[in-house]
């Protein structure tokens, strides 16, 4: 049987455009530090009176990262309709220099938690506790910098004023137990 060569060359052209189209799920699967939410951070019954419970969420007293050990700390983060607690209001206050793990549940529906112009973006969902590793680097100057922090999980009538703020203080301004 006789192939003709256009048809050789088309064929050959809708082959190498499946790999191309496999490559690009597989990069976007696995690539660019991307994962599947996970429940990590562990389970929690997901109702306001039972939050508390969670040694992460207990140790939560106010808007500051709780240190754990040398540069590392954490944020136990609510995500609920239509605020982050803490977050809203007065922001989440963050060394510079620090690694930061924020463990985010959500008491109501399925929220987000997404730190604007960073990679660091996770699904919130009753009932699980996300985790997400943050790193923020030295401050350039002796001003805090602030980075905002949206729901990108539609939540209802107040889901686009959901959002607040992660502060990045500088060291010598560090009020937190370091
Ligand atoms: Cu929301």
């Amino acid at each position: 049987m006789e192939i003709h060569r256009y048809e050789k060359l088309w064929f050959g052209l809708s082959l190498l455009l499946i790999v191309g189209f496999i490559g690009t799920i597989t990069y976007g699967a696995v690539g660019a530090g991307v994962q599947m939410v996970s429940d990590d951070g562990g389970t929690v019954e997901p109702s306001f009176s039972t939050i508390n419970e969670n040694e992460k969420f207990a140790q939560q007293e106010d808007n500051q990262a709780v240190h754990v050990e040398g540069n590392e700390y954490e944020v136990a983060v609510i995500a609920q309709r239509f605020s982050f607690q803490p977050g809203t209001g007065s922001p989440i206050q963050v060394p510079e220099d620090s690694r930061v793990t924020f463990y985010v549940t959500s008491p109501d529906v399925i929220h987000g938690f997404s730190v604007v112009g960073t990679n660091a973006n996770t699904m919130v969902i009753p009932g699980q506790i996300a985790e997400i590793t943050v790193e923020f680097d030295e401050l350039d100057s002796d001003e805090p910098k602030e980075y905002g922090v949206v729901c990108h999980e539609f939540c209802g009538a107040g889901h686009e004023e959901m959002a607040g703020q992660i502060q990045v203080v500088p060291e010598d301004q560090w009020e937190g137990d370091a």
